[in-house]
């Protein structure tokens, strides 16, 4: 099966509440991987507002020339990856490999008649999932709401912001939480990078009453040796990832012990394979994964990791909530589980009415 064209499109996607941040939009980058068989393979890239027709540039300029005529398959990674070197081997190139390395998946999974759960290697029918908005600037009473809905649907775990400019807030916010999910649910936090060593020492002392089972992302993601110095004055367990790239740069944080939960994001680290490569790295060095984001795809994936621990369900942040797609994937999250039945391929399919993003080039 020979690649016969590749292109790649950006589009927007509103949000219909902004995200902390000032957040207001997703944008999805789709490709697609004509073949000589007559499959066409999907793919795409994500990313909440940075870079979307920079991703779709990569792919149609520079990935398409080294795609068009070769075997399609996944396998190719490395060598993409070496293509790309000169435009740099993290961030936006990583975003451009991820949309053709999963539509290389999904073709793979196509050609096979296979579900991509069962081409990757199902290992489990369901897989836990969590309880997650993105919440920092809800009201408190929004933010009790909004868990309440969790505990409702069947979650046993759930996710809050922290970070707030005013420690006390969060403390009041966390243990609000903890009341509504009663002493057996897990409860995370996530400070999505907004703290400094002492300023994360403070709160995290604060919060542990409340029984956290981890806080993600306490620190600014690339200064590992910050999150060391962290470990010695925390009991506290870390999630990190969200913002790690390569395999080396999370092997490194399992090294340094600041590393409890990997959170990788299957189209920053650059798609399927090379998140396929992090989680068996992690597996070998015992730590679960827990994919980040983009429930329909990590979904699948948590089926098929070596160990896993938790997705994310995270309210209005699908593909489906935000409206981006033709039809139902086929991945479910009910009662604190995931489950996936999404025919050949990953099942995504993307709507033909989505807006792309308009070049701003004056
Ligand atoms: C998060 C990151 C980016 C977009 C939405 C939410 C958050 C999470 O850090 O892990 O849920
Ligand atoms: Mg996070």
């Amino acid at each position: 099966m020979r690649v016969t064209e590749v292109g790649a499109r950006a589009f927007r996607l509103p949000l219909h509440r902004s995200w902390d941040g000032g957040v207001d939009r997703n944008d999805v980058v789709v490709v697609r991987v004509a073949t000589d068989s007559g499959l066409v393979g999907t793919g795409f890239a994500w990313t909440p507002l940075i870079g979307a027709r920079a991703v779709a540039a990569l792919v149609n300029d520079d990935l398409r020339p080294a795609l068009v005529g070769a075997e399609a398959h996944p396998a190719r990674w490395d060598e993409l990856r070496w293509h790309l070197r000169e435009a740099g081997t993290s961030g936006l190139t990583l975003m451009a490999l991820a949309g053709v390395d999963i539509a290389l998946w999904d073709l793979r999974a196509r050609a096979a008649e296979s579900s991509l759960v069962d081409l990757v290697g199902r290992r489990r029918e369901s897989a836990p999932a969590y309880g997650s908005g993105v919440n920092l600037d809800y009201s408190l009473p929004d933010l009790v709401e909004q868990v309440r809905g969790w505990v409702e649907a069947g979650h046993v775990a759930a996710k809050v912001k922290v970070g707030s400019p005013d420690p006390a807030r969060d403390a009041e916010r966390v243990g609000a939480v903890r009341e509504v999910l009663g002493p057996d649910r897990l409860l995370m936090v996530d400070a999505n990078q907004r703290w400094d060593v002492p300023g994360a020492v403070r709160a995290l002392d604060a919060l542990e009453e409340f029984g956290p089972h981890f806080v993600e992302e306490p620190l600014p993601a690339e200064d590992l040796e910050a999150h060391a110095r962290l470990r010695e004055r925390t009991r506290v367990p870390f999630a990190v990832g969200e913002n790690l790239r390569t395999a080396a740069e999370f092997e490194r944080a399992v090294e340094l012990g600041v590393c409890d939960v990997a959170q990788p994001n299957v189209v920053r680290v650059g798609g399927i394979t090379p998140f396929l490569r992090i989680a068996e790295s992690m597996a070998r060095r015992g730590v679960p994964v827990a994919p980040h984001l983009l429930p329909e795809l990590s979904g699948q994936l948590a089926l098929c990791l070596p160990r896993v621990a938790m997705v994310e369900d995270i309210d209005r942040a699908s593909f489906a909530a935000l409206g981006a797609l033709a039809r139902p994937s086929g991945v479910e999250f009910d009662r604190g589980r995931v489950r996936a039945d999404t025919g050949h391929g990953h099942g995504l399919v993307f709507a033909d009415t989505l807006t792309p993003v308009a070049d701003a080039s004056p």
